[in-house]
């Protein structure tokens, strides 16, 4: 396919989530700004509200170098609404152009009667984030014609608008016929989000959906091109925006391939012994589980209860719970809720865990280098200690203080932190229903997170990435998930991971994969199954998982990781080109001409060539056969054979055309 146009045009992209470290949308925002950066080098202009303290600490001002965008950017300034020019200092360094949207509030007023006139939507006064975006969409649209009246029609402009809070910016630039090429990208649809999410307080956010849903709606329209990041969310837009998405763009991330290939298995290493410490003080007194047979499971993200599957993964786990208890396993799971919510501190429990570790390691220190000095000693002379002795009493009564100090008379908190809700928050309500409260006898224990990771926290000293690439499972049956960054971001640290039929990642594996599960991705049908059906699948899944071996496991996440592949931004790319493109080619057809798109190829990753990855499906061919849980790395040559039959049957992953 010829792509007709080059990269002469300025491209602005318009979003809300410039340099707000928030969600999703900022990470694609960031991971892509560098093959775009490649792409349209010092043409490309990245558009977003002006944040005083993130520019200081993100952005680097500078004067703009083209005439054009410093004469439209100096229209709106002497006007009473500034506008500030920089390097974004992220990956690929793009321009960004930030508009002063709360000095520019006093024309707010005017702006809203302006959208009514020319579109009938109306904005209330109380919906502070809808004003905001208005704020935002006037100052863009009026930036744009200042600099089409400079640029005339060389070089043709695209702009390029995320998410409905840049929507109102589209439909401005429409409606007053500016001559761009637009297009409009969703993350989400409002009404899907607000309908899913069965928690939410409906009625009493009435009041901020409608006019919301408006702009949404109007800006769909309006884009040349309308563009959304899954199938299964263009499904959703076409039923609730009444446009059928033109382009699918999955969402990538930008890979980083280690030189050597089994880097990453030595990384899950390091990084699960630091949480293995950290389980250490939490269960102290409690640990009658062996570490070396415990799992590491996960969920992460937003804390919005059933959208997120936090729901079905409870009742899941006390099944799991069940299970394993039944069926006299040696196994331990340790899941982990990492999903922000208010709090007023870590509990005491908690950190005197951590506090009795480290004592018990520091007696343990004290007396072995006491040890160590009267071996030495008496080995000097000639002798051997006598081993009575060698320790004295001394010696024991630190030790048996530091034993004394692990007693308790409680069970480890399945919290970390003192929450604010804790009567109502609905996954300690869960807990208490389903009764895991990390006994003895349970076989899954259970610890949330109220708060995001961080590597200064005195707990859990570490970040997000280091955490992943420690456990073994991360899980996330979401049910409303447009997309879903958590399973990809699994993917790329080869650690496998449960996501569903709903979300984009699941369907995007689901299409381009032959057999999702022998490469570590669970997807749960949550589509065509009741609830009750999908919670047998999941635990099924997890169960399953809890039987594999440590050879298994390390050979199963080697497939993971060869995935990562098909979720580079130098392969998902492609789909954000074609809606280029066909953008230009629709708002300026005289001068950009488009082939007809060829539908991308029905291409599929192969089923590995060997190991099914659950021991219920191994037959004798499988490399595996020992469930000792050492003496695992002598096997791995066989991925690697596997790994190169795989490639050679794999052609190019999209066919899109040429990079
Ligand atoms: C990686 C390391 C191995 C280690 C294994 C543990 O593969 O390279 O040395 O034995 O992880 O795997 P597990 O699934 O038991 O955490
Ligand atoms: C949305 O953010 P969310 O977590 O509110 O956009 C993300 C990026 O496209 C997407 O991954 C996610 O599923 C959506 O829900």
């Amino acid at each position: 396919m010829v792509y007709a146009f080059s990269t002469d045009s300025l491209i602005l992209l318009v979003h809300k989530f410039i340099t707000q470290s928030l969600g999703g949308i900022y990470t694609v925002i960031q991971t892509k700004a560098k093959i775009t950066v490649d792409e349209w080098g010092e043409n490309l202009f990245m558009m977003g509200p002006y944040y005083e303290h993130n520019i200081n600490t993100q952005v680097e001002k500078c004067e703009p170098s083209n005439p054009a965008i410093k004469k439209a950017m100096g229209a709106l300034t002497e006007n009473g609404c500034p506008v500030y020019f920089g390097r974004w200092l992220i990956e690929g360094s793009p321009y960004v152009i930030l508009f002063d949207t709360k000095a520019a509030a006093w024309n707010v007023d005017r702006w809203k009667g302006d959208l009514w006139d020319t579109c009938g939507i109306g904005l209330p006064f109380h919906d502070i984030e809808a004003n905001d975006s208005l704020i935002f969409g006037s100052m863009v649209a009026w930036f744009f014609k200042e600099l089409t009246d400079q640029l005339g029609d060389s070089p043709n402009v695209l702009a390029h608008f995320h998410e409905w809070q840049a929507g109102a910016g589209l439909i401005l630039c429409r409606s007053r016929k500016i001559p761009i090429a637009s297009i409009f990208t969703t993350h989400a649809t409002l009404l899907g989000r607000y309908l899913c999410a069965g928690n939410v307080d409906f009625y009493n956010n009435l009041d901020k959906i409608y006019h919301r849903y408006c702009l949404e709606r109007a800006a769909a329209h309006c884009a040349h091109v309308f563009t959304t990041v899954s199938q299964i969310t263009a499904v959703e837009a076409t039923h609730m925006l009444h446009r059928k998405p033109d382009v699918v763009t999955p969402n990538g991330l930008n890979i980083r391939k280690f030189s050597a290939m089994h880097e990453f298995q030595n990384l899950h290493s390091t990084n699960k012994g630091r949480i293995q410490e950290f389980i250490r003080g939490h269960f102290y007194g409690h640990l009658d589980f062996n570490l070396q047979k415990t799992l590491f499971f996960f969920i992460a993200g937003r804390y919005e209860f059933s959208n997120k599957g936090a729901d079905i993964f409870l009742e899941s786990l006390s099944r799991l719970n069940y299970l394993l208890r039944v069926h006299k396993s040696d196994v331990t799971v340790v899941v982990f809720f990492i999903m922000p919510a208010k709090t007023n501190n870590y509990n005491i429990e908690t950190l005197k865990g951590q506090a009795v570790r480290k004592q018990l390691w520091d007696t343990a220190h004290t007396v072995k280098e006491k040890f160590g000095t009267r071996l030495y000693e008496a080995l000097l002379k000639g002798d051997l200690p006598d081993m009575n002795t060698i320790l004295d009493r001394d010696d024991f009564t630190i030790m048996k203080r530091a034993i004394y100090a692990t007693q308790r008379h409680s069970l480890p908190p399945v919290t970390t932190h003192n929450m604010l809700d804790d009567a109502s928050d609905p996954i300690l309500a869960n807990i208490r229903r389903i009764g895991l409260f990390n006994a003895r006898v349970d076989r899954v224990k259970v610890l949330f997170h109220p708060e995001f990771l961080s590597s200064a926290s005195p707990l859990l000293p570490m970040d997000y990435e280091e955490f992943v690439r420690g456990c073994h499972l991360g899980v996330f049956p979401s049910y409303y998930e447009p997309w879903g960054y958590t399973p990809g971001e699994c993917t790329v640290m080869g650690i496998p991971s449960v996501t569903t039929n709903l979300s984009g990642f699941g369907c995007f594996m689901e299409e381009h994969v032959s057999d999702p599960t022998a490469y570590g991705i669970y997807i749960v049908d949550r589509r065509f199954r009741s609830a009750e059906e999908s919670c047998n699948q999941l635990t099924q899944f997890m169960f399953g998982f809890c039987q594999q071996s440590r050879r298994q496991r390390i050979i199963q996440r080697n497939r993971t990781e060869r995935l990562s592949d098909l979720l580079d931004w130098r392969y998902l790319g492609r789909f954000y080109m074609h809606a280029r493109s066909l953008a230009l080619s629709r708002a300026f057809p005289e001068k950009f001409w488009m082939e007809p798109l060829a539908p991308p190829q029905g291409f599929r990753y192969p089923r590995p060539g060997s190991v099914p990855p659950s021991p219920s499906a191994s037959v004798h061919s499988t490399p595996h056969h020992s469930d000792e849980e050492d003496g695992d790395e002598e096997e791995l040559y066989d991925e690697d054979e596997e790994a190169k039959r795989d490639r050679q049957n794999i052609k190019a992953p999209f066919s899109l055309g040429p990079t």
